[in-house]
């Protein structure tokens, strides 16, 4: 499998600490991540084979699910917060534009730790000098591991060979993506590369004229907010995900969020308990794939792939272990379409690199 990805994304983004219960820690979202599981996959070059090499496809793309103002802020704002006299370590908001808060007259704040209350949701969502660069470079990558599965895909079709494997390519990028909104980043999460990703997918089909449509199986134990934010009224893509119940981001992720207008039926959430299992977890997986991906005739799948469902993450609480990701590998494997894999959570460092690659191995038959 061919795996994008750079040493950018290791580099460009290295904030201190967030704030977590109230107290300041070392940033979970960290550079090492990526190292980890880079180590991994050069260790397996039977199973991956990895590219530094990457496109840039320009803001186009980015434009098409992120508003212009929330661009803007993330690319000037800590050189505004430094002149304001803000910590080095980043951006975080003093006020978060709270939907409760009274609206009397119009709006005074203007300095960029005011204005972060509207652009930032949370206080995970550090911003440093090179963010938006990190960020932009880690929408790029995946926008290049895109391209190519679209291509893969293609000669898969011609082929015509369903004994083939299905293409799949991984984009193992940080900072990741899907808590990021169409203007809000949170979560660790400033562009949303999977939304660019599948956004894209629609538009190169649609501008062949050969329209395709695109599933998204969010399996971060965390629900992407951003992802379903954005394509909550459309049809395509579909958008669905298995994620904790009761964590962060807390006020999204319910099963009677299903969409709206065009978009009624296109979102699914299952919310998971606490303490779910490998074969809890595999057969909510299985059910949710059976009754709405397959249904839904899915061209292209793009999985926004966490593994903080494992039983030792240290901010989650789910118990997949080593051993089941794998098999969660082997069920999208068997839904027998053209597959992209997006990095997004995962925190437990020793683990990462051989749970990332049990899923994609998974995929690929080979576990
Ligand atoms: C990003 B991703 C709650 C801690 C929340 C932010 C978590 C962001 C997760 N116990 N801190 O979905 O892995
Ligand atoms: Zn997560």
């Amino acid at each position: 499998m061919k795996v994008y990805t750079s040493k950018l994304c290791t580099q460009m983004h290295t904030p201190g600490f967030e704030i977590l219960g109230g107290a300041e820690t070392h940033f979970y979202e960290s550079p090492e991540r990526r190292e980890a599981i880079a180590g991994y996959m050069a260790e397996h070059p039977e199973s991956f084979e990895i590219t530094e090499e990457y496109s840039d496809f320009g803001e186009g793309p980015i434009r098409r699910v992120h508003k212009k103002e929330l661009l803007e802020f993330l690319e000037t704002a800590y050189d505004e917060w430094i002149k304001e006299g803000g910590h080095p370590n980043g951006v975080l908001p003093a006020t978060v534009n709270h939907h409760k808060l009274a609206r009397y007259g119009k709006q005074l704040a203007s300095s960029c730790q005011a204005r972060a209350g509207e652009f930032v949701f949370d206080l995970s969502a550090v911003i440093t000098k090179d963010t938006y660069k990190a960020a932009w470079n880690a929408a790029q990558i995946t926008l290049t591991a895109t391209q190519e599965l679209a291509r893969l895909a293609e000669n898969y079709q011609n082929a015509g060979d369903s004994k083939n494997h299905p293409p799949g390519v991984y984009a193992l990028v940080r900072p990741p993506g899907h808590h990021a909104q169409s203007d809000m980043c949170g979560g660790y999460c400033y562009l949303n590369n999977l939304a660019i990703a599948a956004q894209w997918l629609i538009d190169e089909s649609v501008k062949a004229g050969k329209p395709k449509k695109v599933a998204v199986l969010d399996i971060d134990y965390h629900h992407g907010n951003g992802t379903q934010e954005m394509f909550y009224s459309v049809s395509n893509p579909l958008y669905t995900s298995l994620h904790s119940s009761l964590d962060y981001p807390y006020f999204t992720g319910s099963a009677d969020e299903k969409g709206e207008g065009e978009g009624l039926g296109f979102n699914i959430n299952i919310p998971l308990p606490q303490a779910t299992t490998d074969d809890e977890y595999v057969d909510a997986l299985e059910k949710l794939i059976k009754e709405h991906v397959v249904p839904y005739q899915p061209d292209y799948i793009v999985v926004s792939l966490g593994v903080d469902t494992f039983i030792d993450d240290p901010i989650a609480g789910f118990l997949v272990t080593t051993d089941g990701y794998p098999k969660i590998g082997d069920v999208i494997r068997r839904i027998g379409v053209p597959t992209l894999f997006v990095q997004e959570g995962g925190y437990c460092i020793e683990k990462l690199g051989v749970n990332v690659g049990g899923i994609l191995e998974g995929y690929l038959g080979k576990k």
